[in-house]
């Protein structure tokens, strides 16, 4: 049977982020992907200047009475940007009626990077998140967001190996089975995650070396492609070695190409190499 997924993103029409990189990463992974559109924006929020924002929190109810109805069943649940806080509630709503026992419910909570919420965010946008993140199976929190939900101070872009493990573990505590930290920068010229499944001792660790810049989208790339592997039947730790390796070229592409970094990562490029890493490993 085809898996089916549910992903419950915002659409940003110009800039490559959320729904525009979660639907087709988790179509070209064979998955058949519905979504929810939390919000439209005209681009992401990133490096643009006015762009257009609709909160589409009042159809989320309608829209989950409706697909209740149909009765299908849904692999996988993948929340990700929400149009505000108070928006948790809408997406736990959907959760109670779209999922069930077997459903993988995977949140990526989006909404901050480099030490700072995005530019619409409202200050109680980490304590919902929490609620979400509570309900999981598997969250991919960068160290920003990891940081507000553990009501940390951010340490830094160069975090040191224990404050990650110990963030790790305190995530873990939250409720998720798997965590998987992006945005782990304590080897010098590297870039990694840090991914801890219970029942493990300590989280492992993956790097690949560093591009200098902010790209935009990585985080969608990443969690995306993680969560296409998963749904593929990998266990989370061959997943997020795939995932990496996968949002590493997507960036090297982007780079290589000279486009500018706001229209987000060249991702389709890598999606041929992605088939045939989840075909044989
Ligand atoms: O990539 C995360 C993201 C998703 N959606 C919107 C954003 C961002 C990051 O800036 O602005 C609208």
């Amino acid at each position: 049977m085809q898996k089916r997924a549910i992903a419950v993103h915002d659409i940003s029409c110009v800039g490559r982020c959320s729904l525009t990189v979660a639907l087709p990463v988790l179509s070209a992974a064979g998955l058949n992907t519905a979504i929810i559109p939390t919000a439209l924006l005209s681009t992401h929020t990133g490096e643009f200047q006015g762009y257009t924002h609709l909160d589409l929190s009042d159809q989320l109810r309608p829209i989950g009475d409706h697909l209740s109805t149909l009765g299908l069943h849904y692999d996988t649940f993948y929340s990700g940007y929400l149009a505000n806080g108070a928006q948790a509630d809408e997406v736990l709503r959907l959760m109670d009626q779209l999922c069930d026992e077997q459903t993988h419910i995977f949140v990526d909570p989006a909404f901050g990077d480099h030490g700072r919420m995005y530019s619409l965010m409202d200050e109680s946008m980490p304590r919902q998140m929490r609620r979400l993140v509570k309900c999981a199976k598997t969250i991919v929190p960068n160290m920003t967001e990891a940081s507000y939900l553990l009501e940390e101070p951010w340490p830094g872009e160069e975090a040191a190996e224990a404050t990650v493990t110990d963030f790790c573990r305190r995530l873990l505590e939250l409720g998720p089975e798997n965590v998987v930290v992006t945005d782990v920068n304590f080897r010098p010229g590297q870039t990694g995650i840090a991914v801890l499944r219970r029942g493990m001792e300590k989280p492992l660790y993956l790097f690949h070396e560093r591009f200098e810049g902010v790209f935009h989208g990585t985080g969608d790339v990443f969690a995306s492609f993680l969560l296409a592997a998963l749904m593929n039947d990998k266990p989370v730790e061959t997943a997020a070695q795939i995932a990496l390796d996968m949002t590493h070229f997507a960036i090297e592409e982007t780079v290589r190409s000279g486009e500018p970094l706001r229209y987000g990562m060249q991702f389709e490029k890598v999606l041929p190499l992605f088939w045939q890493r989840i075909r044989t490993e």
